[in-house]
Protein backbone atom coordinates (compact mmCIF):
# COMPACT_ATOMS: atom_id res chain seq x y z
CA UNK A 1 0.00 0.00 0.00
CA UNK A 2 1.13 3.61 -0.78
CA UNK A 3 2.03 6.08 1.92
CA UNK A 4 2.31 9.63 1.79
CA UNK A 5 4.64 10.73 4.52
CA UNK A 6 5.49 14.34 5.77
CA UNK A 7 8.81 15.13 7.47
CA UNK A 8 8.55 18.64 8.80
CA UNK A 9 11.45 20.57 10.65
CA UNK A 10 11.59 24.36 11.33
CA UNK A 11 14.86 25.85 9.80
CA UNK A 12 17.31 27.36 12.26
CA UNK A 13 14.93 26.94 15.16
CA UNK A 14 16.64 28.31 18.38
CA UNK A 15 17.77 31.16 15.77
CA UNK A 16 13.90 31.77 14.48
CA UNK A 17 12.92 32.42 18.18
CA UNK A 18 15.17 34.59 19.20
CA UNK A 19 14.60 36.64 16.22
CA UNK A 20 10.77 37.00 16.97
CA UNK A 21 12.09 39.74 19.65
CA UNK A 22 14.29 40.96 17.26
CA UNK A 23 13.45 41.68 14.00
CA UNK A 24 15.99 44.05 13.39
CA UNK A 25 18.41 41.35 13.34
CA UNK A 26 16.84 39.76 10.02
CA UNK A 27 19.32 39.34 7.55
CA UNK A 28 21.94 39.32 9.81
CA UNK A 29 24.58 36.38 10.45
CA UNK A 30 22.98 35.87 13.94
CA UNK A 31 24.94 32.72 16.31
CA UNK A 32 22.75 31.19 18.97
CA UNK A 33 25.56 30.73 21.61
CA UNK A 34 27.94 32.73 23.85
CA UNK A 35 29.68 35.88 22.69
CA UNK A 36 33.41 35.12 22.51
CA UNK A 37 34.05 38.38 23.13
CA UNK A 38 32.08 38.24 26.94
CA UNK A 39 32.71 34.13 27.12
CA UNK A 40 36.72 34.38 26.92
CA UNK A 41 36.09 32.73 23.82
CA UNK A 42 34.40 29.80 25.57
CA UNK A 43 31.00 28.40 24.75
CA UNK A 44 29.77 26.49 21.49
CA UNK A 45 27.13 27.54 18.76
CA UNK A 46 23.98 25.98 19.42
CA UNK A 47 22.57 27.08 16.16
CA UNK A 48 22.31 29.56 13.65
CA UNK A 49 20.51 31.31 10.71
CA UNK A 50 21.33 30.83 6.97
CA UNK A 51 23.24 34.19 6.47
CA UNK A 52 25.83 32.89 9.27
CA UNK A 53 25.79 29.53 7.27
CA UNK A 54 27.29 31.10 4.62
CA UNK A 55 30.64 31.64 6.30
CA UNK A 56 31.21 27.93 7.11
CA UNK A 57 29.49 28.24 10.85
CA UNK A 58 27.37 25.52 12.10
CA UNK A 59 26.09 23.85 15.14
CA UNK A 60 28.63 22.55 17.83
CA UNK A 61 31.19 24.82 16.48
CA UNK A 62 33.58 26.59 19.19
CA UNK A 63 32.46 30.06 18.91
CA UNK A 64 36.16 31.09 18.89
CA UNK A 65 36.45 29.07 15.09
CA UNK A 66 33.01 31.05 14.30
CA UNK A 67 34.40 34.79 15.31
CA UNK A 68 37.21 34.06 12.97
CA UNK A 69 35.27 32.75 10.10
CA UNK A 70 32.76 35.81 10.54
CA UNK A 71 33.86 38.52 13.23
CA UNK A 72 30.69 40.90 11.96
CA UNK A 73 28.03 38.09 13.50
CA UNK A 74 25.87 39.05 16.09
CA UNK A 75 25.59 36.57 19.27
CA UNK A 76 22.22 36.26 20.90
CA UNK A 77 21.10 33.94 23.90
CA UNK A 78 17.99 32.10 23.83
CA UNK A 79 14.99 31.80 26.00
CA UNK A 80 14.25 28.18 26.75
CA UNK A 81 10.59 29.26 28.03
CA UNK A 82 10.53 30.93 24.97
CA UNK A 83 11.77 27.79 22.62
CA UNK A 84 9.32 25.42 24.18
CA UNK A 85 6.60 27.76 24.01
CA UNK A 86 7.11 27.95 19.99
CA UNK A 87 7.71 24.03 19.82
CA UNK A 88 4.43 22.90 22.02
CA UNK A 89 2.51 25.70 19.34
CA UNK A 90 4.04 24.30 16.33
CA UNK A 91 3.03 20.17 16.87
CA UNK A 92 -0.54 21.52 17.93
CA UNK A 93 -0.30 22.57 14.69
CA UNK A 94 1.08 19.40 12.72
CA UNK A 95 -1.36 17.24 14.80
CA UNK A 96 -4.26 19.08 13.40
CA UNK A 97 -3.25 17.43 9.87
CA UNK A 98 -3.13 14.10 11.11
CA UNK A 99 -3.68 11.95 13.99
CA UNK A 100 -0.73 9.71 12.91
CA UNK A 101 2.12 11.53 14.16
CA UNK A 102 5.04 11.47 15.75
CA UNK A 103 7.17 13.57 17.09
CA UNK A 104 11.28 13.37 16.53
CA UNK A 105 12.96 16.14 18.46
CA UNK A 106 11.62 20.10 19.75
CA UNK A 107 11.40 21.25 15.61
CA UNK A 108 10.88 18.24 13.83
CA UNK A 109 7.97 15.31 13.49
CA UNK A 110 6.55 12.79 11.02
CA UNK A 111 2.79 13.08 9.60
CA UNK A 112 1.25 10.47 7.90
CA UNK A 113 -1.37 11.96 5.88
CA UNK A 114 -2.50 8.67 3.45
CA UNK A 115 -6.07 9.09 4.93
CA UNK A 116 -5.94 13.27 3.44
CA UNK A 117 -4.53 12.44 0.37
CA UNK A 118 -4.89 10.28 -3.27
CA UNK A 119 -1.37 10.94 -4.71
CA UNK A 120 1.86 13.29 -4.61
CA UNK A 121 0.40 16.53 -5.97
CA UNK A 122 -2.25 16.49 -3.42
CA UNK A 123 0.62 15.83 -0.58
CA UNK A 124 2.35 18.79 -1.90
CA UNK A 125 -0.25 20.54 -2.13
CA UNK A 126 -0.91 19.26 1.96
CA UNK A 127 2.37 20.27 2.88
CA UNK A 128 2.41 24.18 1.30
CA UNK A 129 -0.86 24.24 3.38
CA UNK A 130 0.77 23.05 6.61
CA UNK A 131 3.99 25.47 5.48
CA UNK A 132 1.50 29.10 5.55
CA UNK A 133 0.08 27.79 8.50
CA UNK A 134 3.29 27.72 10.65
CA UNK A 135 4.58 30.83 9.56
CA UNK A 136 0.80 32.57 10.05
CA UNK A 137 0.57 31.30 13.41
CA UNK A 138 4.06 31.53 14.46
CA UNK A 139 6.10 33.38 12.24
CA UNK A 140 8.53 30.77 11.41
CA UNK A 141 9.49 28.87 8.76
CA UNK A 142 9.49 25.32 8.07
CA UNK A 143 11.26 22.91 5.54
CA UNK A 144 9.30 19.57 4.63
CA UNK A 145 10.26 16.61 3.07
CA UNK A 146 7.33 14.53 1.09
CA UNK A 147 7.49 10.80 0.21
CA UNK A 148 6.21 7.00 0.30
CA UNK A 149 8.86 6.37 3.58
CA UNK A 150 9.94 8.19 6.43
CA UNK A 151 13.59 8.29 5.79
CA UNK A 152 13.44 9.35 2.58
CA UNK A 153 10.53 11.87 3.82
CA UNK A 154 13.74 13.09 6.41
CA UNK A 155 15.96 13.29 3.55
CA UNK A 156 13.95 15.59 1.53
CA UNK A 157 12.89 18.00 4.26
CA UNK A 158 16.66 18.91 4.36
CA UNK A 159 16.98 19.47 0.51
CA UNK A 160 15.45 22.61 0.28
CA UNK A 161 16.10 24.12 3.02
CA UNK A 162 15.20 26.54 4.29
CA UNK A 163 11.54 27.51 4.02
CA UNK A 164 11.40 24.86 0.98
CA UNK A 165 9.43 21.91 -0.11
CA UNK A 166 10.69 18.70 -1.65
CA UNK A 167 8.77 15.74 -3.20
CA UNK A 168 10.48 12.28 -3.74
CA UNK A 169 8.20 10.14 -6.12
CA UNK A 170 8.76 6.30 -6.47
CA UNK A 171 9.67 7.74 -9.95
CA UNK A 172 11.90 10.72 -9.28
CA UNK A 173 13.92 9.37 -6.33
CA UNK A 174 16.59 7.47 -7.36
CA UNK A 175 17.71 10.58 -9.62
CA UNK A 176 17.27 12.74 -7.00
CA UNK A 177 18.99 11.11 -4.35
CA UNK A 178 22.19 9.66 -6.64
CA UNK A 179 24.45 13.33 -6.21
CA UNK A 180 24.16 13.65 -2.34
CA UNK A 181 26.78 12.57 -0.53
CA UNK A 182 26.22 9.56 2.03
CA UNK A 183 25.94 11.54 4.97
CA UNK A 184 22.32 13.05 4.19
CA UNK A 185 21.25 9.03 4.99
CA UNK A 186 19.89 9.30 8.39
CA UNK A 187 22.43 6.93 10.64
CA UNK A 188 25.64 7.87 8.57
CA UNK A 189 27.92 9.87 10.34
CA UNK A 190 31.07 12.08 10.34
CA UNK A 191 33.52 8.89 11.21
CA UNK A 192 31.36 6.39 9.10
CA UNK A 193 31.78 8.73 6.82
CA UNK A 194 35.14 8.66 6.24
CA UNK A 195 35.14 4.92 6.37
CA UNK A 196 32.59 4.82 3.29
CA UNK A 197 34.47 7.05 1.41
CA UNK A 198 38.08 4.92 1.89
CA UNK A 199 35.68 2.21 -0.13
CA UNK A 200 35.14 4.42 -2.64
CA UNK A 201 31.31 5.17 -1.41
CA UNK A 202 31.04 8.69 -1.82
CA UNK A 203 27.69 9.70 -2.82
CA UNK A 204 24.19 7.72 -2.16
CA UNK A 205 23.81 7.25 -6.14
CA UNK A 206 27.69 5.06 -4.99
CA UNK A 207 25.16 2.98 -2.85
CA UNK A 208 22.23 2.08 -5.30
CA UNK A 209 23.95 0.95 -7.77
CA UNK A 210 25.67 -1.73 -5.79
CA UNK A 211 23.78 -4.79 -4.73
CA UNK A 212 22.76 -5.24 -1.00
CA UNK A 213 24.81 -8.15 -0.19
CA UNK A 214 28.16 -6.13 -1.75
CA UNK A 215 26.77 -3.17 0.88
CA UNK A 216 26.65 -5.67 3.40
CA UNK A 217 30.03 -7.42 3.14
CA UNK A 218 31.64 -4.03 2.82
CA UNK A 219 29.78 -2.26 5.83
CA UNK A 220 27.48 -5.16 7.85
CA UNK A 221 24.68 -4.09 9.53
CA UNK A 222 24.97 -0.03 8.80
CA UNK A 223 25.71 -0.61 5.27
CA UNK A 224 22.78 -2.72 4.86
CA UNK A 225 20.45 -0.10 6.57
CA UNK A 226 21.52 2.34 4.01
CA UNK A 227 20.75 0.63 0.80
CA UNK A 228 17.15 -0.12 2.44
CA UNK A 229 17.00 3.62 2.86
CA UNK A 230 18.32 4.80 -0.10
CA UNK A 231 16.38 2.28 -1.92
CA UNK A 232 13.43 3.51 -0.72
CA UNK A 233 12.60 -0.28 0.79
CA UNK A 234 12.53 0.91 4.51
CA UNK A 235 9.26 0.08 6.31
CA UNK A 236 9.11 1.36 9.78
CA UNK A 237 5.56 3.46 10.48
CA UNK A 238 4.70 6.71 11.76
CA UNK A 239 3.61 6.35 15.62
CA UNK A 240 1.14 8.12 17.52
CA UNK A 241 3.19 9.31 20.59
CA UNK A 242 3.90 12.52 25.32
CA UNK A 243 2.75 10.89 53.56
CA UNK A 244 5.11 12.49 51.07
CA UNK A 245 6.26 15.74 53.21
CA UNK A 246 8.47 13.45 55.14
CA UNK A 247 10.26 12.25 52.19
CA UNK A 248 12.77 14.66 52.17
CA UNK A 249 12.46 15.26 48.07
CA UNK A 250 10.56 13.85 44.81
CA UNK A 251 12.82 13.08 41.87
CA UNK A 252 12.79 11.60 38.38
CA UNK A 253 15.52 11.50 35.76
CA UNK A 254 16.18 10.30 32.25
CA UNK A 255 19.44 8.44 30.84
CA UNK A 256 19.74 8.57 27.59
CA UNK A 257 21.06 5.80 25.11
CA UNK A 258 23.36 8.04 23.06
CA UNK A 259 24.96 11.23 24.07
CA UNK A 260 22.54 14.02 23.81
CA UNK A 261 23.78 17.59 21.81
CA UNK A 262 20.55 18.91 20.71
CA UNK A 263 19.08 21.35 23.85
CA UNK A 264 15.55 21.12 22.22
CA UNK A 265 15.11 17.26 23.11
CA UNK A 266 16.88 17.86 26.48
CA UNK A 267 14.40 20.41 27.24
CA UNK A 268 11.72 18.13 26.00
CA UNK A 269 12.71 15.42 28.42
CA UNK A 270 12.92 17.85 31.14
CA UNK A 271 9.46 18.94 30.39
CA UNK A 272 7.91 15.73 30.56
CA UNK A 273 9.49 14.73 33.95
CA UNK A 274 8.01 18.12 35.21
CA UNK A 275 4.89 17.04 34.03
CA UNK A 276 4.79 13.28 35.72
CA UNK A 277 6.45 14.74 38.83
CA UNK A 278 3.42 17.89 39.26
CA UNK A 279 1.21 15.37 38.36
CA UNK A 280 2.05 13.14 41.49
CA UNK A 281 2.33 16.69 43.56
CA UNK A 282 -1.36 17.44 42.54
CA UNK A 283 -2.88 14.19 43.50
CA UNK A 284 -0.86 14.55 47.22
CA UNK A 285 -1.15 18.00 47.61
CA UNK A 286 2.39 18.44 48.36
CA UNK A 287 4.09 21.68 47.55
CA UNK A 288 8.09 22.08 47.50
CA UNK A 289 10.50 25.36 48.10
CA UNK A 290 13.23 23.88 46.48
CA UNK A 291 14.09 22.78 43.06
CA UNK A 292 17.19 21.28 41.08
CA UNK A 293 18.72 19.87 37.80
CA UNK A 294 21.47 17.32 37.71
CA UNK A 295 23.00 17.11 34.26
CA UNK A 296 25.72 14.28 33.88
CA UNK A 297 28.37 14.57 30.66
CA UNK A 298 29.63 11.83 28.45
CA UNK A 299 32.57 10.21 30.65
CA UNK A 300 30.34 10.75 34.05
CA UNK A 301 30.91 14.41 34.78
CA UNK A 302 27.99 15.68 37.41
CA UNK A 303 26.15 19.05 37.82
CA UNK A 304 23.78 19.49 40.11
CA UNK A 305 21.76 23.40 40.66
CA UNK A 306 19.16 24.11 42.95
CA UNK A 307 16.85 27.18 43.38
CA UNK A 308 14.63 28.21 46.68
CA UNK A 309 11.42 30.16 47.11
CA UNK A 310 10.37 31.69 50.16
CA UNK A 311 7.43 30.14 50.73
CA UNK A 312 6.07 26.53 49.05
CA UNK A 313 5.25 26.23 45.73
CA UNK A 314 2.65 23.87 43.64
CA UNK A 315 3.07 25.25 39.79
CA UNK A 316 4.11 23.35 36.65
CA UNK A 317 4.80 26.34 34.65
CA UNK A 318 7.34 28.13 37.16
CA UNK A 319 8.85 24.93 37.69
CA UNK A 320 9.73 24.54 34.09
CA UNK A 321 10.26 28.22 33.72
CA UNK A 322 13.01 27.99 36.84
CA UNK A 323 14.42 24.59 35.85
CA UNK A 324 14.89 25.94 32.11
CA UNK A 325 17.14 29.43 33.48
CA UNK A 326 19.16 26.61 35.41
CA UNK A 327 20.45 24.60 32.67
CA UNK A 328 20.80 27.45 30.51
CA UNK A 329 24.45 27.77 31.81
CA UNK A 330 24.53 24.20 30.41
CA UNK A 331 23.48 24.70 27.05
CA UNK A 332 26.75 26.81 25.79
CA UNK A 333 29.28 24.22 26.83
CA UNK A 334 30.62 21.25 24.29
CA UNK A 335 29.45 18.52 25.56
CA UNK A 336 27.09 15.61 25.36
CA UNK A 337 24.88 14.95 27.64
CA UNK A 338 24.16 11.78 29.17
CA UNK A 339 21.63 12.04 32.06
CA UNK A 340 19.09 14.17 33.03
CA UNK A 341 17.08 15.12 36.17
CA UNK A 342 14.84 17.33 38.08
CA UNK A 343 13.94 16.99 41.91
CA UNK A 344 11.75 18.84 44.23
CA UNK A 345 12.51 18.90 47.96
CA UNK A 346 11.60 21.05 51.35
CA UNK A 347 8.38 19.08 50.65
CA UNK A 348 5.12 20.11 52.95
CA UNK A 349 1.99 19.02 52.82
CA UNK A 350 -0.89 21.70 52.07
CA UNK A 351 -2.83 19.85 55.03
CA UNK A 352 0.40 20.25 57.26
CA UNK A 353 0.83 24.09 56.29
CA UNK A 354 -2.47 24.95 57.09
CA UNK A 355 -2.19 22.99 61.08
CA UNK A 356 1.24 25.17 61.36
CA UNK A 357 -0.48 28.44 60.48
CA UNK A 358 -3.37 27.59 62.65
CA UNK A 359 -0.97 26.70 65.72
CA UNK A 360 1.46 30.25 64.72
CA UNK A 361 -2.11 32.41 65.01
CA UNK A 362 -3.09 30.13 68.67
CA UNK A 363 0.20 31.23 69.75
CA UNK A 364 0.17 35.15 68.85
CA UNK A 365 -3.63 34.75 70.57
CA UNK A 366 -1.79 33.44 73.77
CA UNK A 367 1.14 35.81 73.72
CA UNK A 368 -1.42 38.96 73.54
CA UNK A 369 -3.72 37.66 76.32
CA UNK A 370 -0.33 37.01 78.44
CA UNK A 371 -0.06 40.41 77.62
CA UNK A 372 -2.65 41.84 78.62
CA UNK A 373 -2.76 39.80 82.25
P1 LIG B 1 18.22 21.21 14.07
O1 LIG B 1 16.85 20.98 13.51
O2 LIG B 1 19.26 20.16 13.85
O3 LIG B 1 18.84 22.54 13.49
P2 LIG B 1 18.15 23.93 13.21
O4 LIG B 1 16.67 23.88 13.34
O5 LIG B 1 18.83 24.96 14.03
O6 LIG B 1 18.57 24.19 11.70
P3 LIG B 1 18.00 23.50 10.39
O7 LIG B 1 16.95 22.50 10.80
O8 LIG B 1 17.44 24.62 9.58
O9 LIG B 1 19.18 22.87 9.76
O10 LIG B 1 18.13 21.46 15.62
C1 LIG B 1 17.03 22.14 16.23
C2 LIG B 1 17.53 22.97 17.39
O11 LIG B 1 18.18 22.12 18.34
C3 LIG B 1 18.57 24.01 17.02
O12 LIG B 1 17.96 25.23 16.61
C4 LIG B 1 19.36 24.17 18.28
C5 LIG B 1 19.24 22.84 18.97
N1 LIG B 1 20.52 22.11 18.84
C6 LIG B 1 21.35 22.05 19.95
O13 LIG B 1 21.01 22.55 21.02
N2 LIG B 1 22.54 21.38 19.82
C7 LIG B 1 22.93 20.79 18.64
O14 LIG B 1 24.01 20.19 18.55
C8 LIG B 1 22.04 20.86 17.50
C9 LIG B 1 22.41 20.23 16.19
C10 LIG B 1 20.85 21.55 17.64
MG1 LIG C 1 15.48 22.37 12.41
Amino acid sequence: MVRFILHVDIDCFFAAVVLLDHPELKNKPLIIGPNPKKSNNRGVVLTCTYEARKFGIHSGMPVAKASRLCPNAVYERCDFDKIHEASKKFMEILQKYSSIFQKLGSDEAYLDITECVKNFQEAEKLAYKIKDEVKQMINITCSIGVSFTKMLAKIASDFNKPDGIKVFTYENFKDQLSPLPIKRIPGIGKKSKIYYNKKGIITIGDIISKSQEEIKNLFGKNGSWAWIIANGLSSDTVHDKNTFYQQKSISKERTFHIDVEDYGFIIEKLTGLNEKIHKSLNQRKINYKTISIKIRFKGYETYNRSKSFFTPKRNLNLALKNALELLEEFAYMNKPVRLIGLKFSNLSSEKEQIKKIQIQNIQKNRRTLRDFI
